[in-house]
């Protein structure tokens, strides 16, 4: 799939710990939230081994690849070329994306976590497909996280982005994100020169007892204006 082509609208991110996935099954969770509308697909896997990670990510393409929803790998671009899958998506400590693009190539999709307007401009000027803002809240998901930029943060950094001329850089908010607050987040952060893409989740799926239904309300929250507006 052609980076400019993805749809970041609901960004699953994958977690396996059991404060999270819990008793469930990975890939019938990733299954389940692909049927509910899931538009692009993380996995981010902090503890298993690498031949782990490529045999996971192997398991998770055949649930994606056929619903045309691609496939991004956190982190690791080994495991992202050795399973064979769209694209990576790098942090500050990771790889840095002009490695990254060069190992992977044009065809590939490549996302970068941007806490700040800086880290965000070096990313869009490197040639990133899309950005991660965040941490819009604080989350039990992911404790070590550096500020939290609620949906201020956020529209400052979008507003920034067009006025130096990175307005085609596709944004997706992460932090907090649930049922209770996309709908809010997306209408606040579309007020401004710049519209958010998408919003990326973690337990608002993974820990759900029921992810396809979970998934299918969020799209469906996501896509409709708040009633206040
Ligand atoms: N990066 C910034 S916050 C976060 C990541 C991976 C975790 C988001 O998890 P949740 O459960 O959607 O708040
Ligand atoms: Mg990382």
């Amino acid at each position: 799939m052609a980076p400019s082509t993805v749809d970041y609208t609901l960004y699953l991110v994958t977690d396996s710990t059991p404060a999270i996935l819990g008793g469930k099954d990975l890939v019938a969770v990733v299954k389940a939230a692909v049927e509910g509308g899931a538009t692009i697909v993380q996995l981010r896997d902090k503890t298993s081994d690498t031949s782990e990670l490529i045999q996971i990510a192997k398991q998770l393409h055949q649930v994606t690849k056929p619903a045309g929803v691609p496939l991004l790998i956190n982190d690791r671009v080994d495991v992202a070329l050795a399973a064979g899958v769209d694209g990576v998506h790098i942090g500050q400590d990771d790889m840095d994306l002009k490695s990254a693009r060069k190992l992977l190539g044009p065809g590939a999709i490549i996302g970068v976590t941007a806490n700040n307007l800086e880290e965000a401009l070096e990313a869009a000027r490197d040639g990133a497909d899309y950005l991660g803002v965040g941490t819009v809240y604080a989350t039990p998901t992911k404790e070590n996280t550096k500020s939290i930029i609620g949906t201020a943060g956020v529209q400052q950094i979008l507003s920034e982005l067009a006025a130096q001329g990175f307005g085609s850089v596709k944004t997706v908010a992460i932090g907090g994100i649930n049922a209770g607050n996309a709908q809010r987040i997306m209408y606040q952060c579309a007020a401004t020169e710049k519209q958010l893409d998408g919003v990326a989740v973690v337990s608002a799926i993974m820990a759900s007892h029921d992810p396809k239904t979970a998934t299918q309300n969020l799209r469906k929250l996501i896509s409709e204006p708040p009633p206040f507006a």
